[in-house]
């Protein structure tokens, strides 16, 4: 946190408190992460309270679908053929085996299966088997969730069909901030797929990460592009950087305090108020304090399953022993 003074911006600064708006101003949300702690967690709560119900979580699990190989170059992503990460690029699954992991994850007591893609963009002769997927996933009692990276309008148009309740695609991080993480593809190529599957009537999840050497200006320049997108995200992840060796981003830049993860999801829940807000990646590493105190702040969905998409995550016991601890229920 560069500093933590608000004394400068009015209360009256942040107008229609619980509104999905999108006419936020960087100043609003600069004032939102300035606000005291314990007032910026009674306005988050606050607004949580107001559309959800507090001791309920959604649970969503994570499978990789087409691990490794990607020609992008996401300086945070172990998946980029641009670095030597050790891990090894595979072939597309095939159907059946997505759907026994998507029937595991049910019996688990997840709610919302995603695949994802390590690709630029899916060819279209890849959504068949993308589409039967979706379709298994679907008639498994699951909502279904995918992240492919850029997408066609017919390409959003099929996998709507195919009754696809959630694209998966993040801004990751301010507009200012991205040419450091990302050159391979611009921060408009991500609002146009955005606005792409927005208008094939899917529901959008996207969010972004921290932690990664970004400063707070940034943070707040994310908060501020997602939540004055056209029609806000239904679902926003919030991911902590998982720093894996032989990326960029392995060392060197400062991470994030884990007070400062707890503001940004609270800033998220605040200004997106509708929106499921998703305690994402980098829960591995975090103490059950900081995710409780996450979850107070207004997240109110996880990853659930012991593996993100290439990396850890905690064990299923974990997870539902902590929610037990909180008098918390998934769904
Ligand atoms: N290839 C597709 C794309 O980028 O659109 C889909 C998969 S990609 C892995 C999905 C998201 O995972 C990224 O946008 C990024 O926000 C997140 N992610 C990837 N690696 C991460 C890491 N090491 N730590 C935190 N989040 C990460
Ligand atoms: C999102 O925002 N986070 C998830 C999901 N969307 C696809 C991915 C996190 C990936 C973490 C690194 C890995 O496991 O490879
Ligand atoms: Fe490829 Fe997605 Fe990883 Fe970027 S985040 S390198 S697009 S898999």
């Amino acid at each position: 946190m560069d500093s933590i003074t608000n004394d400068c911006i009015p209360a009256e600064a942040v107008h229609s408190p619980g509104v999905a708006r999108s006419d936020w101003t960087r100043d609003e949300i600069h004032y939102l992460f300035r606000l005291s702690f314990p007032e910026l967690l009674f306005q988050a709560q606050s607004i949580h309270r107001m559309r959800f119900d507090p001791a309920r979580v959604q649970v969503s699990t994570l499978l990789s679908i087409k691990t490794g190989g990607c020609p992008e170059d996401c300086a945070y992503c172990p998946q980029s053929a641009a670095y030597e990460t050790g891990l090894k690029a595979e072939k597309m699954m095939d159907v059946a085996a997505v759907l026994a992991e998507a029937s595991a994850a049910k019996a688990a007591g997840a709610s919302r299966f995603c695949m994802g893609a390590a690709w630029r963009a899916p060819k279209d002769r890849d959504l068949d088997a993308v589409c039967a997927m979706v379709e298994g996933v679907k008639a498994l009692g699951l909502e279904s969730c995918v992240t492919l990276g850029m997408l066609t309008a017919p390409q959003a148009g099929r996998l709507k069909e195919a009754g696809l309740d959630y694209y998966n695609h993040n801004l990751d991080t301010s507009p200012e901030f991205y040419g450091d993480i990302i050159t391979t593809r611009t921060y408009q190529d991500r609002l146009d797929t955005l606005e792409t599957v927005r208008d094939a009537g899917i529901n959008v999840c996207c969010g972004g990460i921290v932690g990664m050497g970004e400063s707070l200006e940034d943070r707040v320049g994310m908060i501020h592009a997602l939540a004055t997108l056209p029609t806000h995200p239904e679902s926003v992840p919030i991911n902590m950087l998982v720093r894996v060796e032989g990326t960029p981003l392995a060392d060197g830049a400062a991470g994030i305090d884990a007070l400062d993860f707890v503001r940004t999801i609270a800033v998220a829940r605040i200004a997106m108020p509708a929106s499921m807000v998703r305690l994402s990646a980098g829960r591995e590493k975090m103490s059950d304090e900081t995710q409780a105190l996450c979850l107070l702040a207004g997240a109110n969905s996880i990853f659930y399953g012991p593996k993100l998409l290439t990396t850890a995550n905690p064990a299923q016991d974990r997870d539902m022993a902590l929610l037990k601890r909180l008098g918390m229920t998934a769904r």
